[in-house]
């Protein structure tokens, strides 16, 4: 990234965003995106180390603070948003990014611990960090709120169960935001990712990447830094365009199990 991609599209430098799971995958693209239009970054992740990489990478092209917590953690969260010092405070973006799936088990012989994990990060933890940032937004009467969904909360897919579960949350979760903040002017909408290369599958099958591989094996998938230019699109539209639900495949997919898997 050089700064000729800065594109400091008027007003937009001003602004302040907050993104979950900045540590890897679609959130560090879109946390690189971000900087690249100037916009003020809150970066949260639990891996410190890559929390200050990235504060180091990207403090060339603008202002950046970490914050270190478990978005399952709910006083950690709270503690987190209040300890914001005054220029990132108002936060005028939130990218509920952060989550992964736990496991690929029939329900009936599922792991009740991967359950837990993701029903209290994927659905509980993206509830927190919102309850701790909303109020601000609601006070001023503007902001923007990415929930990133997945194909799951679309369709539910053999073994996919719980993960499934989690992510029909974000959707219904999603929607009953953007009616509850209707009448206080701020922006409300999910972007559901089909198959896309990050840290996910290792994540789901517990550091097991030759099993990770092979999910991406055969075709071309989509890449982080395909949701984060979509990100970015979303959030520089006039404030009068909401994009409130978008669903993005990679071209050999067309639904949770059918993927055109033909260079294999
Ligand atoms: P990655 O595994 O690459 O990134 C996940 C991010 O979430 C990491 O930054 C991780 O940070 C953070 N995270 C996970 N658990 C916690 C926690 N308890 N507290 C705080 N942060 C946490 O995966 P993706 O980038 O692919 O995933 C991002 C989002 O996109 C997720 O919500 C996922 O469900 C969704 N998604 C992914 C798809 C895919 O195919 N990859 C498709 C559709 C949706 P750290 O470990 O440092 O805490
Ligand atoms: C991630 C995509 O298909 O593994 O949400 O559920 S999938």
């Amino acid at each position: 990234m050089n700064n000729d991609q800065g594109m400091k599209e008027e007003g937009q430098n001003e602004r302040v965003a907050f993104i979950t799971g900045a540590t890897s995958g679609i959130g560090r693209a879109t946390a690189r995106i971000f900087a690249a239009k100037g916009m003020r970054l809150v970066l949260c992740g639990r891996r410190q180390e890559r929390l200050e990489n990235l504060e180091l990478e990207l403090s060339a092209f603008t202002e950046v603070h970490t914050l270190q917590f478990d978005v399952s953690n709910r006083e950690a969260v709270f503690k987190a948003v209040e300890s914001l010092p005054d220029r990132f405070s108002d936060v005028d973006i939130l990218v509920n990014n952060a989550g992964n799936a736990h496991g690929q088990d029939p329900v009936q012989s599922g792991n009740m611990d991967d359950w837990d994990a993701m029903m209290d990060i994927n659905v509980k933890g993206l509830l927190y960090v919102s309850r701790a940032i909303i109020p601000g937004m609601v006070k001023r009467q503007k902001g923007h709120i990415i929930n990133i969904g997945s194909i799951a909360a679309k369709e539910v897919y053999p073994n996919g169960n719980v993960y499934c579960a989690s992510k029909h949350a974000v959707d219904a979760i999603n929607k009953g935001m953007r009616i509850d903040l209707n009448s206080s002017g701020i922006r409300v909408g999910a972007i559901h990712p089909g198959l896309v290369e990050t840290e996910f599958s290792k994540v789901r099958f517990k550091g097991d990447a030759e099993r990770a591989d092979t999910v991406y094996e055969g075709y071309k998938a989509l890449q982080a830094e395909d949701i984060a230019d979509i990100i970015g699109f979303v959030v520089t539209r006039p404030y009068h365009v909401n994009i409130a639900d978008l669903l993005v495949f990679p071209t050999a997919q067309a639904t949770s199990t059918l993927v055109n898997k033909t260079e294999l």
